[in-house]
């Protein structure tokens, strides 16, 4: 009789270590994962661990020595593979591979070709460690029934293993607060939870929102376009095409709110030339963010469509596969060249990605710019060579044409450099508030060059300009530093009012020379698009959008936020509790009753529309009407 054989660890902890090992030399040679201190690299060197020890961990389970050692081999392979795989795509892309990625049909030709030029003679070391494991097991071919690891052993191994899971996303959250909720960079989840969760975790996304896709049968579209064409604006007739033909630029003004316009600290102004700017532009004072937490892509996404962000995870990243209707898409029909510029890592936000699907012809990131430490701070390029050498590349843009510019240096922590400095901090116990309006005056510095620059290139004349602030840039975390900046304190109706951001419409020619106006119009980023096509012409009757004309005679005041809060005329809801603009105080629910519901039916339905990727059937059944 067959004595059982002692099963032992020792297969499967060698494979765990070669992987690990491995997995931690290709991020260092071969992926530009920028490290800055020393918990970075501890955290880059146990990402892989407990996922590997957590699969070949599996193994324990087997009693076939044979079918065990199989596994080991294939799942080795499987993952070298997935490295590898990344590391050919990386060598092209600077990105990490998704599965939208891998399966989006239209990228996948263009993907395959790129890859495989990029694959070299000396690529059979990233196997290397399954070579070795396929020649230790080729010794004990014989099959033979083995004594799975006692119970104990095993839930020591898995605690282990949950353990250094726990470790590293412990030490994750410390070092990058909010990891999964707030940036969707992939080299930030692969730096902080390791390739291999990364692609978990991007299965998790992919699968949930392909259910979603796969119920969804258009028939929903009916009530949603019905209740669109009820609410549609007409455009005024006035401004319908008064900028045809010209080129649109439009500036995302990164963290930007409308309380420090005409503004001052100290008795020094913080935005001198936006302020003057105003006077010869159409400034809507009323406006208002709607971002969530894909916070700048949110306001690009909205800006766009016309469509709601998501309330939970950025719709960049989560949806960024759907068909939409976009404004440089449509923008494209009509001849321009659309473009983005952003001087930063393309991958951030998922951007090179969605922009595909937004339909911009081009995307404009940091390999296209000279970046260099000295025209850096804090996030990256600093704004004033954002500026300049973005004219220069727009000199190269086939006429006319939409780029989209967002700028960077006004972000969270609202570091400068001592040159940079124009007027001095506040002083409050908020590091954050009394720095943010020395780099909010350091942006308005960078548009004045950038207007100027604009002049001198012979660009201004033959475009409009439309700057607005993505999303706030101080959170309620300093309340009471921003009651003692604005002299009050700081309540629910108080934040809801900090919400607003500028936005400005400075059409050369019609509102320059002292020919623009102050609009107060309850309005938000959702009503960008209409607002912006309709001046350059293009009609948006048909569009599924939940925004309206700004100049339409018919706009309605109101704004909602991701949350549900919402602006009318008359009242702010917000916390559960209706208040009057008028009095700042608390009134009868009642009051905003009427409006509850149509805050509540548009953000339904335009979840509707991105979870059920409905515009795809909107597009066909448009196309049957022709
Ligand atoms: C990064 C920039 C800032 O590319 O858009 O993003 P934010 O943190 O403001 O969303
Ligand atoms: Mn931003």
């Amino acid at each position: 009789m067959n004595r059982l054989k002692k099963a032992n660890i020792v297969l499967p902890v060698i494979a765990v270590v070669m992987l690990w090992i491995k997995t931690y030399i290709v991020y260092k040679t071969s992926f530009n994962i920028k490290i800055e201190n020393f918990m970075q690299e501890l955290i880059l060197f146990i990402n892989p661990l407990s996922f590997l020890l957590f699969i070949f961990g599996l193994s324990l389970f087997f009693k076939s020595r044979k079918t065990r050692n199989r596994y080991i081999m294939v799942t080795g392979l499987i993952l070298s593979f997935v490295l590898y795989a990344n590391v050919a795509f990386y060598r092209f892309f600077t990105d990490y591979l998704t599965l939208p990625v891998l399966f989006q049909t239209n990228n996948f030709a263009d993907l395959g070709d790129s890859a495989a030029t990029e694959i070299k003679w000396y690529d059979f070391l990233y196997f290397i460690d399954v070579i070795l494991l396929f020649l230790l097991t080729k010794f004990k071919q014989k099959d033979v029934e083995m004594q799975p690891i006692n119970k104990v052993n095993r839930r020591a191994y898995f605690l282990v293993a949950a353990a250094i899971l726990f470790l590293n996303i412990g030490l994750a959250e410390t070092e990058r607060p909010q990891l999964l909720t707030r940036t969707f960079d992939r080299e930030m989840l692969v730096k902080n939870i390791g390739t291999y969760n990364y692609h978990l975790y991007d299965i998790f996304l992919q699968s949930k929102s392909s259910a979603q896709r796969a119920m969804a049968d258009g028939s929903e579209l009916i009530d949603i376009d019905n209740y669109i064409k009820a609410n549609y604006v007409k455009p005024n007739k006035d401004m319908f095409g008064i900028a045809k033909n010209k080129n649109l630029i439009v500036v995302s003004l990164e963290s930007m709110q409308n309380f420090v316009i005409n503004n001052d600290v100290y008795g020094q102004e913080v935005t001198p030339f936006l302020n003057d700017l105003i006077k010869d532009s159409y400034y809507f004072d009323e406006f208002y963010h709607q971002t969530g937490q894909g916070k700048t892509s949110d306001s690009e996404f909205i800006l766009e469509n016309s469509l709601y962000p998501l309330s939970r995870g950025a719709v960049f990243f989560t949806h960024s596969g759907n068909e939409y209707d976009a404004m440089a898409e449509k923008l494209n029909e009509k001849g321009y060249f659309t473009s983005t510029m952003h001087a930063n890592n393309k991958s951030f936000w998922n951007r090179d990605i969605m922009y595909q699907a937004i339909g911009y012809d081009y995307f404009y990131s940091a390999t296209d710019y000279e970046i260099t430490p000295e025209n850096s701070v804090g996030w990256g390029m600093k704004d004033m060579p954002f500026f300049e050498q973005s004219v220069d590349l727009m000199q190269t843009m086939k006429q006319p044409f939409y780029t989209k510019m967002i700028t960077l240096t006004n972000h969270h922590p609202f570091k400068l450099d001592e040159e940079d400095k124009f007027i001095s901090e506040y002083d409050s116990k908020s590091g954050t508030l009394n720095r943010y309006f020395t780099t909010v005056r350091y942006m308005d510095e960078a548009v004045k060059e950038f207007f100027q620059k604009l002049k001198d290139e012979g660009l201004y004349e033959n475009s409009i300009i439309v700057m607005y602030g993505d999303h706030y840039g101080i959170s309620e975390n300093h309340n009471e530093a921003m009651a003692q900046y604005l002299g009050k304190e700081v309540t629910p109706f108080v934040s809801t009012n900090l919400q607003r951001v500028p936005l400005i419409i400075h059409i050369p020619g019609v509102t320059d020379k002292g020919k623009g106006k102050t609009i107060s119009k309850v309005s938000g980023q959702i009503d960008l698009k209409p607002t912006m096509l309709h001046l350059l012409g293009v009609n948006t009757k048909n569009d599924i959008q939940f925004g309206e004309d700004l100049f339409s005679q018919d706009h309605h005041d109101f704004a909602v936020f991701r949350d549900g809060s919402f602006i009318t005329k008359d009242y702010i809801y917000t916390d559960n509790a209706c208040y009057s603009k008028e009095t700042e105080e608390p009134v009868e629910e009642s009051l905003c009753e009427p409006y509850k519901e149509k805050a509540r039916v548009e953000l339904d339905y335009s979840d509707k529309i991105i979870y059920g990727d409905l515009l795809r059937f909107y597009e066909n059944r448009e196309d049957q009407i022709q």
